[in-house]
């Protein structure tokens, strides 16, 4: 048997479900990157926002590529299930907000008129960092990213990103049809800002009105997203069937914990989303700086510097003492960078993330953390560097991490094995690091020297000094013991 609405009703009791009838939500989000986050995250708050009687609210979820997603929900009438992890047990509950999908590669024109229906009235996006096609360091277009050329000469079958959001608005404009809001979802920093300063970008290489149209009348909420979504694997697949007592092609892992905290500036109004848990404010930045700075800098440094002392999971490695100490110190040098409204507990927040992090019931590959680290780098590591130095502190422990994306980045590990770097730079990190071989003198400066990720702060001697004394560290005692000397 298989997840489905017609057998909603034979799921076990202990199993939520939609308090809704999933037959009469209407479409009036198109989500473009279906993945496991969006699914464990927006989508659940849209699912309360539709129980609350919103039912105009559904979304249409669009992978860019794959059609993987689509393949395995559309059969099940696009219902999944979310596992919430703790280590008291799992908690289950089927998400109903998700009313249908898209592979936009294998039909772009489709959903360019998604987006520009008049239903639409918001695009939000995960389609992680690397997905805007940017270069991260100055968080401009990359002009001379393969998809956007494509996209210049293709506008009405798009492939990246910036690309259909362009497309889509340009064909509600010719059709007097309001704008709808673009809500970023991933990690980056000042996310509305910057993807509003990608698109208008875009737009403009088609042409000038184009781009000054978008600038003026579309809305580009900043967002802060938390929540933590290991990847699904088999095993995850089938405990959840069995919980069922029938088939999920793909269900979603996930914590218990989870925050949205959004600017609450939409052009085309939006659901109560207040009432589902989100935090509207006036200004995201602090939140944003809190979560890149404090969550996904330890993360990143728990990834690269776990990953080369053989740790698989998050909390395998926060198993180790010294590398709880690692994320701990990593948010101890951040926090004196953030400037927090009144009323937040960073304390609190730090010992809350420590937990998380620790949740033994959460297989969060250090692997899957350690993915795309040139378009992460800024934004969880680089900015609170440049604070610190600015104001004459010591900068060891981002250092320490920034070293350890270096060593991973050299794609072989301490034993001599092959790693598997997923980065849209890989081959020129390949290449620097089998050019200078593995000597942190030469390794750490020319790595440096990659402007897309370090920009003029790689030029900085401090910040150089403290990066090649700690690789040297790792090559020399390994990272077990260079964390155990911190
Ligand atoms: C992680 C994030 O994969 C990563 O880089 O740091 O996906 C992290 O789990 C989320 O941002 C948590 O909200």
């Amino acid at each position: 048997m298989r997840l489905g609405r017609a057998n909603l009703d034979r799921l076990p009791s202990a199993i939520s479900r939609p308090a809704y009838d999933v037959s009469r939500v209407t479409p009036g989000i198109v989500h473009l990157g279906l993945g496991a986050f969006h699914r464990a995250h927006q989508a659940v708050v849209i699912d309360d926002c539709l129980a609350a009687g919103a039912t105009g609210w559904g979304i249409i979820g669009a992978s860019l590529r794959s059609p993987d997603t689509r393949d395995a929900l559309a059969p099940q009438d696009h219902l999944y299930t979310i596992a919430v992890r703790a280590a008291e047990g799992t908690a289950y509950r089927v998400i109903g907000s998700l009313i249908g999908s898209e592979v936009a590669r294998e039909n772009p024109a489709r959903l360019v008129a998604r987006m520009a229906d008049a239903a639409t009235r918001i695009v939000s996006l995960t389609v992680t960092e690397k997905g805007y096609c940017h270069t991260p360091q100055t968080g401009d277009l990359d002009e001379r990213h393969p998809d956007i050329v494509h996209d210049l000469n293709n506008p009405d079958a798009p492939r990246s990103a910036p690309g259909y959001i362009v497309a889509a608005l340009a064909r509600r404009r010719a059709q007097g049809l309001a704008p709808f809001t673009v809500l970023c979802c991933d990690n980056l920093a000042a996310n509305g800002h910057t993807v509003q300063r990608i698109v208008t970008q875009f737009a403009a290489l088609r042409s000038k009105d184009l781009g000054k149209w978008i600038s003026d009348s579309v809305a580009f909420p900043c967002t802060m997203v938390d929540r933590i979504v290991p990847e699904t694997t088999d095993a995850d697949r089938a405990a959840v069937s069995r919980a069922l007592g029938m088939d999920d092609a793909w269900p979603v892992m996930t914590e218990p914990f989870t925050q949205w905290v959004v600017e609450d500036r939409f052009s085309a109004g939006r659901p109560d989303l207040a009432a589902a848990g989100v935090e509207l404010v006036a200004d995201v930045k602090p939140f944003e700086l809190m979560k890149l700075r404090l969550l996904n800098a330890s993360h990143s440094a728990l990834a690269y510097l776990g990953y080369l002392a053989g740790y698989e999971t998050i909390a395998d490695t926060m198993a180790d003492p010294h590398f709880a100490r690692l994320a701990a110190q990593v948010m101890e040098e951040a926090a004196v960078t953030l400037t927090m409204p009144a009323g937040t507990d960073l304390t609190a927040y730090r010992a809350s993330l420590l937990k998380r992090f620790a949740n033994p019931a959460l297989h969060h590959r250090t692997w899957q953390i350690a993915m795309d680290g040139s378009q992460k780098l800024p934004q969880r590591l680089l900015g609170a560097m440049q604070d610190r130095l600015n104001r004459n502190l010591p900068i060891a422990t981002h250092a320490l991490a920034v070293a350890g994306w270096m060593r991973y980045v050299t794609a072989t590990d301490e034993r001599g094995r092959a790693i598997d770097v997923r980065d849209p730079l890989a081959k020129e990190f390949a290449a620097i690091a089998s050019g200078t071989g593995p000597i942190a003198e030469r390794l750490a400066p020319a790595l440096l020297g990659v402007a897309k990720v370090f920009g003029p702060f790689g030029a900085d001697p401090r910040f150089r000094d403290a990066v090649t004394s700690a690789l040297h560290s790792l090559y020399a005692d390994g990272a077990r013991r260079t964390v155990a000397g911190l």
